[in-house]
């Protein structure tokens, strides 16, 4: 007999799709602006976190987004090990932000435009290899689509348990 589905189980999986749309992992190649990484942002919080990894001193990692509307994105680089340099560029090659790591300066913020094709490029400053994270952040005036409108579907229902635990019980009413 197969065992019955646990009570908890969809809401674990609604927990781990909603982190898993703000991660953009890179994917290697992606050393050029036409083989950049896709930045989504999610539309609950208009932010998203990028991670990577510099694996060589002459390793640089590309990704883009196409601005929703206008406003302020801010950027925050952070690495352990990686002395990482971040430049942001429209679709032209005109700089729009670039960080400073030997001032010490790894985040701030640029203006973007509706519909502005955004590449954002991290290079390793030094000889240092490793992982780092990028974190975006739009300002609430952009206006990002939601792709997942089912979500909205979903409500949180009060549950009625009958057991020592809500992971080990039987729900008895809803
Ligand atoms: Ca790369």
């Amino acid at each position: 007999m197969k065992p019955k589905p646990r009570p908890s189980l969809r809401l674990e999986l609604l927990e781990a799709r909603a982190l898993l749309s703000t991660l953009i992992a890179e994917s290697e190649p992606n050393d050029r602006a036409r083989l950049a990484d896709q930045v989504t942002f999610d539309p609950t919080d208009n932010s998203a976190d990028v991670t990577g990894t510099i694996a060589t001193r002459n390793d640089r990692d590309f990704f883009q987004f196409r601005s929703p509307g206008a406003g302020t994105a801010d950027l925050s680089f952070a690495s352990n090990t990686v002395v990482g340099k971040v430049s942001v560029e429209d679709a032209a090659g005109n700089k729009l932000f670039e960080t400073e790591p030997n001032d010490g300066v790894n985040s701030g913020s640029f203006a973007i435009q509706a519909g502005q094709n955004v590449f954002i490029r991290v290079r390793g400053g030094s000889k240092a290899v490793g992982d780092y994270s990028v974190h975006l952040s739009l300002s609430d005036n952009v206006t990002i689509a939601s792709t997942r409108s089912r979500r909205s579907r979903f409500r949180i229902l009060p549950i009625a348990f009958r057991g020592s635990s809500p992971t080990n019980s039987t729900i008895v009413g809803h």
